[in-house]
């Protein structure tokens, strides 16, 4: 018998329908079935989050561990982080999620030394590609941890050391290669520490010059390593900075455009992110994907009652819903995907509630995507939309639209016409459709 991490997890979970009792099965996610010709995993690429769900602790700031996780348990780094890993496929598995994601120093420990954590890395890599050759289990990104290690305090690519910003290109360059080495399909970064704490000690131009440059770099050393995953920038608007420079979707491609990065990146957007914005989960997904640029989602929830990123799994069905529709209408996620980028909570002890927590995040997004296609086939909400703005199709809206008129013109043709006659927008009608789909 090889040695199981999560005995109470004897069998892959089944899908055993919307009435199931069983807690361990699936009610919506049906790997194999069709939706629009697609199968619900091609659709969804859900991925675990390597850093909460195997490495997290359950210490908070106010307490330490409250986890005993048995794969954390090694005296030794390396055999320690074989165990994680191995831990980590078994859950893949009898989860039958296919990604997963992961920072540099997630998978293999920090050495004393840059050199020495390269090469732990390299190990980590090399045991990790033979892991996913006999399961099958992708990388959907891997990421540079360049946030935890105290050199990093003022920032990676912003930090005013040009040491340390060159220890972080150095960093990153190994992640991408590490990353490319597993047939990633995308790499993130995720700027936690670009950003600042005070105006009294910060130039920001000059920071955001300097994050500019730095991307620049990972841009070419991706072309000259032929690496061709999608790379991706995860919006935040704080923690652990005061104030993140690419702080929601919108500062954040106009970071790219005026740097002329645009073009090599797409946006990971991360549901408790958005809410941190002051935003909702669908703004920031529609922003994205309206500029063509929603490329894969961190898919968490907030608790709006707390200002932080309490990164839970998302069970909210209106939410995973209303992800859902963009996702869908712009054709899909491509080579991104829904990553749970959350963790149980620090008093779910039980290595099982890692099961309960995915189950149910797979569960909810599965449900949308059952709702999303059935509107989208209806054309209950699009037909709206589209009636809404007809006026633009024809007369005076076509002119409009195709720069034939300017003010003057406008105005003469206002003074010839009658009042404008206004339409109801129907938004309480449009809820009470939303939710005659959601409670069917
Ligand atoms: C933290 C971020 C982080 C990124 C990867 O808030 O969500 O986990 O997804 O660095
Ligand atoms: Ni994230
Ligand atoms: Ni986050």
């Amino acid at each position: 018998m090889p040695k199981t991490y999560f005995p109470k997890v004897q069998k892959p979970i089944p899908f055993e329908g919307a009435e199931s009792k069983d807690p361990l099965s699936f009610r919506f996610y049906n790997k194999h079935q069709l939706v629009g010709g697609k199968t619900m995993s091609d659709h969804l690429r859900f991925s675990v989050a390597y850093w909460h769900t195997l490495m997290s602790s359950g210490s908070d700031i106010f307490g330490g561990a409250s986890f005993q996780r048995e794969w954390r348990t090694a005296a030794n780094p390396i055999d320690r982080a074989k165990e994680t890993m191995d831990a980590a496929f078994e859950l893949f598995g009898k989860l039958g999620i296919e990604y997963y994601c992961f920072h540099d120093r997630d998978i293999a420990p920090e050495g004393d030394t840059f050199a020495q954590s390269c090469r732990n890395l390299e190990t980590m890599v090399a045991y990790a590609k033979q892991l996913q050759k006999a399961t099958g289990v992708k990388l959907l990104w891997g990421t540079a941890n360049l946030f935890s290690h105290a050199m990093y305090s003022q920032g990676a690519g912003t930090n005013p050391n040009a040491h340390i910003m060159a220890t972080a290109a150095a960093q990153v360059k190994h992640a991408l290669e590490a990353t490319k080495e597993l047939g990633g399909e995308n790499y993130v970064f995720w700027g936690g520490r670009e950003g600042y704490e005070s105006l009294l000690n910060t130039d920001i131009k000059r920071e955001q010059e300097q994050m500019a440059r730095f991307l620049h770099m990972a841009v070419d050393y991706k072309k000259k390593i032929g690496f061709h995953g999608q790379f991706l920038i995860e919006p935040k608007p704080a923690e652990p900075m005061k104030h993140q420079y690419d702080s929601d979707a919108a500062a954040t491609l106009y970071f790219l455009q005026s740097h002329d990065l645009l073009e090599h990146f797409k946006l990971n957007i991360e549901a408790n992110h958005a809410t941190l914005a002051g935003h909702t989960f669908e703004h920031e997904l529609a922003v994205a994907s309206a500029a063509g640029k929603l490329g894969s989602v961190d898919a968490n929830r907030g608790d709006m009652l707390l200002g932080w990123d309490t990164d839970q799994f998302p069970t909210d069905i209106y939410s995973t819903t209303l992800a859902m529709l963009i996702i869908l209408k712009q054709n899909g996620l491509g080579s991104g995907g829904l990553n749970f980028d959350a963790k149980v909570r620090r008093s779910s002890v039980d290595p099982t509630d890692l099961f309960y927590a995915h189950i149910g995040g797979m569960d909810m997004f599965a449900k949308a995507l059952l709702i999303s296609q059935r509107i989208i086939e209806d054309k209950s909400l699009s037909g709206f939309i589209e009636e809404r703005y007809s006026s633009f199709k024809s007369g005076i809206g076509a002119k409009i639209m195709a720069g034939e008129v300017g003010l003057q013109d406008l105005e003469a043709w206002v003074l010839q016409n009658d009042a404008p006659v206004h339409q109801s927008a129907r938004q309480e009608m449009l809820e009470n459709l939303l939710n005659s789909y959601i409670v069917a």
